[in-house]
């Protein structure tokens, strides 16, 4: 029969690299999405799939990826997620013996690293949980939010200030769809390569508030063609998140090394892993 099939197939960091450089293949064919990517969504999927975990109980985290299951997947916050579940559906058939905890994972890891972030070193070994492990409605953030919001949020998950502004900065990537989140417009004028201009920008530029019948959002004063959410813009009000942006601003390689630190660990955040090892699979060039 065949090996890779076959419960007691043990996969390697090489097959690994081989799922990876399929999902990077798949981001360069399937071009005609938004920017012209579909990493940027594959990023959210990987944090929405993570950043549900609760350290007092040790619910919630990519472990399980119980967001293919109702009630998860129709959590406002995961309105179009699905368009990222989908786009992996084909991967998960030709490599059947990944589970969908790590595919999802690794698929954010091949985004960032894509779309020029950072290395991730990325650890195999989540396993898929059914319906029951479903997490409530109400633990990832809500953009209308303020700094408390964020703190209470990301500290639930065991975070710092430090991380939690190195995270926000993922928001140089993508945009806000109205028929998603209800908020428009891409943070900064690249979105489909990873920057530290969102910091950049949030230092630099002038925000007002848009005039529009949306929910409450910000465009910058220059061409009015950006946008921030109320909690980003929290990360420049506050004293102690400020710092963290201003260094990341001026310097993006201690983005990079901090955003990730904080990623991967965001990405193991209650996965009863049984291995310490750690992969960084080869961008494709
Ligand atoms: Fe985010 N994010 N995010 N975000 N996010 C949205 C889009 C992206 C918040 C709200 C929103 C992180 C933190 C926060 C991405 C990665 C990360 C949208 C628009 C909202 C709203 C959704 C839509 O309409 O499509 C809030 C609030 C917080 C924290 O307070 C963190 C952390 C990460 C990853 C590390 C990415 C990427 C996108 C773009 C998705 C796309 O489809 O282009």
């Amino acid at each position: 029969g065949d090996a890779k099939a076959s419960a007691t197939f043990v996969p390697t960091q090489d097959d690994y690299q081989k799922v990876y450089n399929e999902i990077a293949r798949l981001l360069v064919e399937k071009d005609d999405y938004d920017d012209g990517s579909y990493g940027p969504v594959l990023v959210r999927l990987a944090w929405h799939a993570s950043g549900t975990y609760d350290k007092e109980t040790g619910t919630g985290g990519s472990n399980g990826a119980t967001m293919r299951f109702a009630p998860e997947s129709d959590h406002g916050a995961n309105a179009g997620l699905k368009l990222a579940r989908d786009f992996l559906e084909p991967v998960k058939q030709k490599f059947p013996w990944i589970t969908y905890s790590d595919l999802w994972t690794l698929a954010g890891v091949t985004a960032i690293q894509e779309l020029q972030g950072p290395a991730i070193p990325w650890r195999p070994g989540r396993q898929d949980r059914d319906v029951a492990a479903c997490t409530p409605d109400g633990r990832l953030p809500d953009a209308s939010k303020d700094q408390k919001h964020i703190r209470a949020i990301f500290g639930r998950m065991g975070f710092d200030d430090r991380e939690m502004v190195a995270l926000s900065g993922a928001h140089s990537l993508g945009r806000a769809h109205t028929d998603r989140s209800g908020y428009d417009g891409p943070w900064d004028f690249s979105p489909t390569v990873f920057t530290n201009e969102f910091f950049r920008l949030l230092v630099e530029e002038k925000w007002a508030w848009k005039k529009w019948n949306g929910p409450d959002q910000f465009t910058d004063k220059t061409t009015k063609t950006l946008m921030m959410l109320p909690t980003d813009l929290a990360l420049v009000k506050d004293k102690e998140f400020k710092k963290h942006v201003e260094r990341y601003a001026k310097d993006s390689e201690v983005f990079f090394k901090e955003f990730s630190d904080a990623f991967v660990k965001l990405l193991e955040l209650g996965v009863p892993f049984t291995s310490e090892e750690r992969y960084t699979l080869k961008t494709s060039s």
